[in-house]
């Protein structure tokens, strides 16, 4: 069924590194397209997730965190945010207040301001902080001068969320939907599917290694029986994080391969035969090929 009066507009979420972007991005959706740890730049390019209230077709672009870039994947991360704000009609500034005003955080406000910019105050994780705090945390953020409204939630518990939707959903511009009314994200299903692979190996292993891994999905194939058979590939840097992975006796990747294949056979709501690899590829941060499948650009200044 098509809508009566169409209004659709791009909402860019913008934010420190665990602010709780992806989570916000979810629930608002109503479904994963991005995945979540505690664990900064989990999300690595942009993700569009759709959602639909009555006529309106709210695009939300989760972006990387913003933060200060180190490497060349970094840059690329950072890159990808800005320019996910710089395509979108309205942006959310999530500040975690449990963090606190940081350094990231008062980076991406002054460079909103040099561009002009405006954006929704979005304090999230208000389940962690006394209401005192908020208010503080709302005080000191409007006197910045950029913000239109303030909206205090918890992405997590999902409380002030239907607020937050309901009143984008009111100031959406009019005009046709961008997406057909059934999707709910840009990502393909490989991409989605390596992306839940990788939430699993951050949930899974401690310390530095995450960062120092990437996943692809190499051959999706689809079978007569409905089910589908999937091989993805997880890249490290170095022989002793290959063995991480793999655990003793192959423990650890039987474990992750199985929690992965639960969640893709929920979110696919088929069959899933998961088959996982692990390959040292030593500087995959530099190159290209890494780069592509994920749509950052590897010459981001
Ligand atoms: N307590 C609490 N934790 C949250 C909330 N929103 C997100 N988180 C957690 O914060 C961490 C980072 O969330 P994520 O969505 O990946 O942040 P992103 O890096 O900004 O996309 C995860 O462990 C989330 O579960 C919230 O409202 N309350
Ligand atoms: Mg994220």
């Amino acid at each position: 069924m098509s809508p009566q009066n169409p209004k659709c507009g791009f909402i860019a979420v913008l934010g420190a590194p665990n602010a709780g972007k992806s989570t916000l991005v979810n629930r608002m959706v109503g479904t994963k397209v991005s995945i979540v740890s505690p664990k900064v730049q989990t999300t690595r390019s942009r993700i569009m997730g759709i959602a639909v209230m009555d006529d309106v077709q709210l695009v939300f672009i989760d972006t990387p965190g913003i933060f200060e870039p180190r490497r060349r994947l970094d840059r690329a991360m950072v890159s990808a945010a800005w320019s996910g704000a710089s395509d979108a009609d309205f942006t959310l500034l999530l500040v975690d207040v449990e963090a606190g005003i940081r350094r990231d955080t008062k980076a991406i406000i002054e460079r909103m301001k040099k561009e002009h910019k405006r954006a929704h105050l979005i304090l999230n994780k208000i389940d962690k902080v006394p209401k005192e705090k908020l208010l503080e945390f709302a005080k000191e953020l409007s006197e910045e001068g950029i913000f239109d409204e303030v909206f205090m939630i918890s992405a997590l518990k999902g409380k002030g969320v239907k607020d937050l939707l309901a009143h984008l959903a009111s100031t959406m511009p009019e005009g046709p939907w961008h997406f057909p009314e059934d999707q709910v994200s840009d990502m393909t299903e490989r991409l989605l599917s390596a992306e839940i692979t990788r939430e699993k190996l951050y949930l899974q292993l401690r310390q530095e290694l995450p960062y120092a891994t990437t996943v692809e999905t190499e051959t999706w194939e689809d079978r007569d029986d409905g089910s589908v058979k999937i091989e993805q590939v997880i890249f490290v840097e170095r022989d002793s994080q290959k063995s991480i992975i793999l655990g003793k006796g192959g423990q650890q990747i039987k474990k992750l391969g199985s929690q992965s294949r639960l969640e893709l056979e929920e979110i696919l709501d088929r069959r899933v035969h998961l088959f996982l690899f692990v390959k040292v590829r030593e500087n995959w941060g530099d190159d290209p090929e890494r780069y592509r499948d994920l749509g950052l650009d590897f010459n981001a200044k």
